[in-house]
């Protein structure tokens, strides 16, 4: 009897500070479920995080606290890859092949390329440029099936396709072209004190987000705080009432229920009582999360060996991807 063989997945997060609320809503929260159906590959994205100007001590701490965010969230290393992006330098190899494959225009087009260069007038590197080119390359490197992608990176997906098209045309059928892995839950996490922009680990205004870290009180007060609107009822209006939904969302993921219950459950009753019930959700989700959390970041180890043996595993996949492109694209073997 012949075994189908499971799909493969990529996916990553950059270590550019402490998780948010919207991280593991988002993604992190849906990629130990995947286990159970892919072969996953999940990688702290450093490299990335250098398109914006990092603090070297703060990156180092906040790449080891997101592997072990990652493994409090569910992430088993016995069934899936877990490793940091510089770990395995095959990406970098494979980025600059991407890059001579990527075109000036489409690389000019990318929105977040825009986004970032307005935010980071003072730092509009090349890195920032090219970026799409080395998170092809990390796509592509495994010859991923699946990239669970938010609404934010489907652009950058797009384009990983149209390199590797153009790559197979130019030099033979080399890279599978990945497919956007859309989870039902996937809901965009909003910023708690401007509901029209995403919740952002990088904002510089702490109130606007809460961290997997963050303490009860801390988690409390700053949904108390959260903006809302003047008319005092609890009902979804993503254009009108962008605060209340973006709340009710939250409520929503972690209760299982759909607007209408959480509409009718809040009937007659202010945004004080809303606002605290939403708090209550999310501090009994995240305890058991920041529970497991505390105790493998203080297990360094534990943590170091654990990306030791992803480095490993993902470069055994990898080298193997960039010494076929290299004699491909025509570089001497020797
Ligand atoms: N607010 C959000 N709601 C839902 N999903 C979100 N993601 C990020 N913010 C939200 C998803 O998290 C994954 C990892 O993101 P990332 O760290 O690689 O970069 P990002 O999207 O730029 O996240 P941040 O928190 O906004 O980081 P900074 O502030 O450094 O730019 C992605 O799958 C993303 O969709």
């Amino acid at each position: 009897m012949s075994e189908t063989k499971r799909q493969r997945i990529l996916s990553g997060i950059q270590p550019t500070g402490t998780f948010t609320l919207g991280n593991y809503i988002g993604a992190v929260r849906n990629w130990a479920a995947l286990q159970d159906q892919f072969d996953c590959l999940y990688m702290v994205a450093d490299l990335h995080a250098l398109t914006v100007r990092q603090v070297p001590a703060e990156l180092r701490a906040h790449t080891r606290e997101a592997a072990s965010m990652l493994l409090a969230a569910g992430i088993d290393p016995s069934r899936s890859i877990l490793f940091v992006q510089s770990h395995v330098p095959a990406h970098t190899q494979l980025n600059w092949i991407l890059c001579c494959n990527s075109q000036f225009g489409e690389l000019s087009r990318m929105t977040q390329f825009k986004d970032k260069s307005a935010k980071h007038p003072d730092n509009v590197n090349g890195g920032l440029f090219t970026y799409p080119a080395l998170m092809a390359a990390d796509i592509l490197i495994y010859n991923a099936d699946l990239v669970p992608v938010g609404q934010d990176q489907s652009q950058h997906l797009e384009l990983a396709r149209n390199i590797a098209q153009r790559f197979n045309s130019a030099y033979s059928e080399t890279f599978v072209l990945p497919n956007g892995y859309i989870t039902k839950e996937g809901a965009k996490i909003m910023s708690l004190q401007d509901p029209l922009h995403k919740m952002s680990k990088s904002d510089t205004n702490v109130n606007a987000y809460i961290l997997m870290t963050d303490t009860p009180d801390v988690i409390l007060r700053k949904f108390k705080r959260a903006v809302t609107d003047s008319e005092g009822i609890v009902r979804a209006d993503p254009a009108e009432k962008p605060g209340v939904t973006n709340l009710m969302s939250i409520y929503s993921v972690f209760t299982g229920k759909d607007f209408e219950e959480i509409q009718r459950e809040f009937e007659g009753r202010g945004y004080g009582e809303f606002k605290e019930a939403v708090a209550e959700t999310v501090i009994s989700a995240l305890a058991p999360i920041q529970g497991e959390y505390n105790r493998i970041l203080a297990d360094k180890a534990y943590v170091d060996g654990i990306l030791a043996q992803g480095a490993a595993a993902a470069s055994r996949l990898a080298d193997r991807m960039v010494a076929k492109v290299y004699k491909k694209v025509g570089l001497l073997q020797i």
